[in-house]
């Protein structure tokens, strides 16, 4: 199995150029469901260990079906298949162009969510215009185990998430262990109370909020993913949810930047501009470097062939 492996404000994406399933040539949702259904083989062998890493997210190339779009691709990572990835299609658009299968300027790509453009302005540095993001729900009380209750919005940017805002906790690389616990616990509280989206969808990510003491920066985020890694970049989808959050408030107009981190300091410049569905349509600017060309081998002697289950 060829693949290329990147990261996105220290986000790993590894992109399979060769050697995935075959998963027909329908629509990219009944493509994703079939991922999802038929081959966890497939994506736990590649996301975890001993031949991934934790947070990584994997890229499946695929035919799209829209003949404007340079690829089609379908997004996983160790315990989910993903509706879109904001920080993989940055990784993915600098993989295209570091192999020569695209140029500087604009490209379409489809995804599971919808058709998305990057715009790369230089080897490592693309914008991606996202789907329409929107908030279903405000300042929903959730009852968490050991935290009371909590309030959050959810919203959906390409995937579904519970942004709570302020975060109870300080959102530091050193509070990095009690965040992921605080959020996994919200997350499973969310579920449990039937807290998702306008057709039932489970929260499949969280999103606590934070302030910055840096006056360039809006604010900065801890995002939890759905194989309960943390996100090392500021979320491309779950920046867009915050976007949708953000404008329903009047608290950003629309075509105005401001800057997230994530939890460690990786940053994007975000703006929106109204959709035509009542949500907005998110850009996100971000940078992604190439680390490593790859052949992955599975011996099937190998008793980890699998992957080490998460
Ligand atoms: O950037 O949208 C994103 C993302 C989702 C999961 C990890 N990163």
């Amino acid at each position: 199995m060829h693949v290329i492996d990147s990261h996105t404000g220290g986000e790993p994406t590894r992109v399979i150029l060769s050697g995935g399933p075959d998963l027909g040539s329908g629509p990219l949702q009944d493509r994703a469901a079939c991922l999802a259904q038929d081959h966890v083989a497939f994506y736990q062998s590649v996301m975890c260990e001993p031949r991934g890493q934790p947070a990584m997210v994997g890229a499946l190339l695929v035919e799209p079906v829209d003949p404007d779009c340079v690829t089609g691709v379908i997004y996983f990572d160790a315990d989910a298949v993903l509706g879109m990835c904001g920080h993989g299609t940055i990784g993915l658009a600098v993989t295209l162009y570091h192999l020569g299968r695209i140029g500087l300027g604009s490209h379409k790509v489809e995804t599971p969510a919808g058709v998305v453009v990057v715009d790369l302005s230089d080897a490592h540095t693309v914008t991606v215009t996202n789907i329409e993001s929107r908030r279903v729900h405000q300042a929903v009380e959730v009852s968490v185990p050991d935290q009371g209750t909590v309030t959050g919005d959810v919203a959906y940017g390409g995937n579904w998430f519970f942004i709570v805002d302020p975060s109870p906790i300080a959102v530091t690389p050193a509070n990095i262990p009690v965040l992921t616990q605080m959020a996994i616990a919200m997350r499973e509280a969310a579920n449990a109370a039937g807290v998702g989206g306008e057709r039932g969808e489970p929260i499949d990510h969280v999103v606590l909020q934070d302030q910055s003491d840096d006056p360039e920066v809006h604010s900065r985020n801890f995002v939890l993913c759905p194989d309960d890694t943390y996100d090392r970049s500021p979320c491309g989808t779950g920046s867009s949810a915050r976007l949708a959050c953000l404008a329903a408030d009047g608290s950003l107009v629309p075509g105005d930047e401001i800057v997230q981190q994530s939890v460690i300091g990786s940053p994007y410049r975000l703006s929106y501009q109204p959709g035509p569905n009542g949500g907005v349509i998110p850009t996100i600017t971000g940078q992604a470097f190439v680390t490593a060309e790859t052949t992955l081998m599975f011996h099937p002697c190998d008793p980890y062939q699998r992957g080490i289950p998460i």
